[in-house]
């Protein structure tokens, strides 16, 4: 039973009963209902503050902003601890780590037996999308973490509408964590697509936590998606205001800390603005698709903030994150600058604080060479409607419509600047061989080129060879005239002395031009052994510090290399067997092929 005296918001009966059972298993100490509302945020944030959990940043440079530091070892997703706990193991793949259901929830229920005792037990009603959209989805979250609900409220939309949006439908999300005593060797995020239920118990890092976002608005919402023929990727959403007032949107997949939230937000180079072109910020990490009313496919972004990667983020590189993140935003493992209480990350500017607090939480003066004072994947969690130029179509609950969709990842060498598929079925191979070097978002050796999937590997909440089928079948259904146009960029290629050759950021507008000029069929492109390339001449270079040749240089296809990348295919490819699409199978064929002219 609730407790006399537990705030009930809801009368649906699913939702109670689901909340009993967590309550029973749990055993919190009360429970209590986020409505959303300013002065409950208030009140959290004051209890969060008195207890430690967060610290209040100067309120004259950074209102409502504050600051948490996770536990050491808790800083990053645990891929190695993720499951996909499907009734059948075959639709887990060979990408996921599966557990069966009735094992998983036997010995994750033996680490939630009591977790919450002596603790509060927050129930986090939230919409991933507009609120009573068609589109969007209703999830619970129940945690015994004030940070957590602290983010939720910024990251997706929360409170009593939800509820009311809800009604008598049993058809939400149900998410339980706990932070429980955040022992890394009883940390589990597990995902039970076919019971619509995430449990995460041992953390208090954001992507095992804010169950709204991967665990959800990707793992849950993919397999939802392969069921209902649409599609949740781990793209940005952005749109380009060509200097005549039109807009066209194109959504890109790079995996983790491998440059969306920059892209999406980009500021053009001067010789465009001048041009009048602009940039607008639709989503950074997530992206719904769906076929549109005019059979074209249509983006939106089912979440309501950023959650951010701050190291590199600075006032050249994105200014629009900074704005975004001047009110109400919590940061996460960066430094503390003790003499005025404000942040600092590495990349912010060249003057660390000589007064300060590290992400671990022990002085700092900023002066070490071979040592990080912010975590390297440290974050920000702002709110969407700080951004200086996020969309007008960001609240359009059908979302905008895609004229491209791009791929990409970290590669020193092999991956050229920028190529376009020779159709859809080729652009989905495309996406499918992708590979990047692994970055600091998930705990692991950093740098390590894998293969990454449309930047789902770590994501897809069922078979990856389902996925990729899923692919193929929706560009069946739009056909190939009103499917967006498919591209790969790649904006870390480097030299000989490892630096990056390209400027990236807001020269990347230089590439995007290129692409939507492509869409539009106004621009010209060679093709080589892997797709249409365009010649170095149509990549704009007016007002960079780079030539001709080093373009030419960036856009190279080493066929040597590329030879070397078609035996990690072939092998990548093995895993998946009999159930690996033809198609793709064809398209590696042909890049062989290509590569052998
Ligand atoms: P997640 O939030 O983890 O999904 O990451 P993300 O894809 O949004 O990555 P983000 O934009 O935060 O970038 C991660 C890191 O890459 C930051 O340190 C950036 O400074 C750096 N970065 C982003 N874009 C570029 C670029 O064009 N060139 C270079 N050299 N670095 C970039
Ligand atoms: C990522 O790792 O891709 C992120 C951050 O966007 S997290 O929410 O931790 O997954
Ligand atoms: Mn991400």
């Amino acid at each position: 039973m609730l407790l006399k005296g537990d705030l009930i918001m809801t009368t649906n009966k699913a939702v109670l009963s689901w909340i009993e059972e967590c309550k029973a298993l749990t055993g919190p100490e009360k429970v209590v209902w986020i409505d959303g509302s300013q002065a409950q945020i208030d009140d959290l944030r004051a209890q969060a503050v008195a207890t430690g959990e967060m610290t209040k940043l100067n309120q004259e440079l950074l209102p409502d902003c504050y600051l948490h530091r996770t536990d050491v070892n808790d800083v990053a997703r645990v891929e190695d601890r993720t499951f996909i706990c499907s009734r059948n193991k075959e639709n887990a793949g060979p990408t996921n780590n599966w557990m069966a259901p009735a094992e998983a929830y036997e010995m994750a229920g033996k680490l939630f037996k009591n977790s919450m005792s002596g603790r509060t037990m927050y129930v986090i009603p939230y919409s991933m999308g507009p609120v009573g959209s068609p589109f969007s989805k209703i999830g619970y979250e129940l945690t015994d973490s004030i940070y957590v609900v602290l983010n939720m409220v910024i990251m997706t939309r929360v409170g009593a509408a939800v509820e009311e949006a809800l009604g008598d439908s049993p058809d939400f999300v149900k998410g339980l964590h706990s932070k429980a005593d955040l022992d890394k060797e009883k940390r589990y995020i597990l995902h039970f697509p076919e019971d619509n239920t995430i449990w995460s118990v041992n953390s208090g890092y954001g992507g095992n936590v804010l169950l709204g976002k991967k665990c959800f608005a990707l793992r849950i919402a993919s397999y939802l998606g392969w069921k209902e023929g649409w599609m949740a990727e781990h793209m940005l959403i952005l749109g380009v205001q060509k200097p005549d007032g039109d807009v066209k949107y194109v959504a890109a997949a790079f995996p983790s800390a491998c440059g969306k939230t920059n892209l999406a937000m980009l500021i053009p180079p001067e010789v465009y603005r001048k041009k009048g072109y602009k940039v607008w910020c639709v989503g950074d990490d997530i992206a719904w698709i769906r076929i549109g009313e005019d059979g074209r496919l249509w983006a939106c972004n089912p979440e309501n903030g950023f959650f951010g990667v701050a190291p590199g983020t600075n006032e050249k590189s994105n200014p629009n994150a900074l704005a975004s993140m001047r009110k109400g935003t919590i940061f996460t493992n960066v430094v503390l600058n003790t003499d005025n209480n404000t942040v600092w990350w590495e990349g912010l500017d060249k003057n660390p604080p000589e007064h300060a607090i590290d992400w671990k939480g022990n002085p700092w003066n900023g002066k070490t060479a071979d040592y990080k004072g912010a975590h390297p994947n440290s974050r920000f969690t702002a709110p969407a409607v700080n951004c200086p130029c996020i969309s007008p179509e960001f609240e359009n609950p059908r979302g905008v419509p895609l004229s491209a969709i791009i791929f990409g990842g970290r590669r020193a060498k092999t991956a050229p600047l920028v190529y376009q598929s020779r159709s859809w079925q080729h652009g989905v191979f495309m996406g499918s061989i992708m590979a990047s070097e692994t970055t600091a978002a998930a705990t692991g050796a950093v740098g390590v080129v894998r293969r990454d999937p449309m930047a789902m590997l770590p994501f897809c909440g069922y078979h990856m060879a389902d996925y990729f089928a899923h692919w193929l079948e929706m560009g069946r259904k739009v056909g190939e005239d009103k499917l967006p146009k498919i591209f790969n960029v790649n904006w870390f290629r480097t030299d000989d002395d490892g630096n990056f050759i390209w400027p990236g950021f807001g020269d990347n507008l230089r590439v995007l031009e290129w692409i939507i000029k492509r869409c539009e069929g106004t621009a010209d492109a060679v093709e080589t052994a892997i797709g249409y390339e365009p010649k170095a001449e149509d990549i704009n270079i007016e007002g960079l510090d780079i030539d001709r040749a080093t373009v030419e240089g960036l856009l190279d296809v080493d066929k040597d290399l590329w030879k070397e990348e078609a035996k990690g295919i072939h092998e990548f490819y093995g895993k998946f067997g009999e159930k690996l699409p033809q198609a793709l199978r064809d398209e590696l064929a042909t890049l062989e092929a290509n590569l052998d002219k």
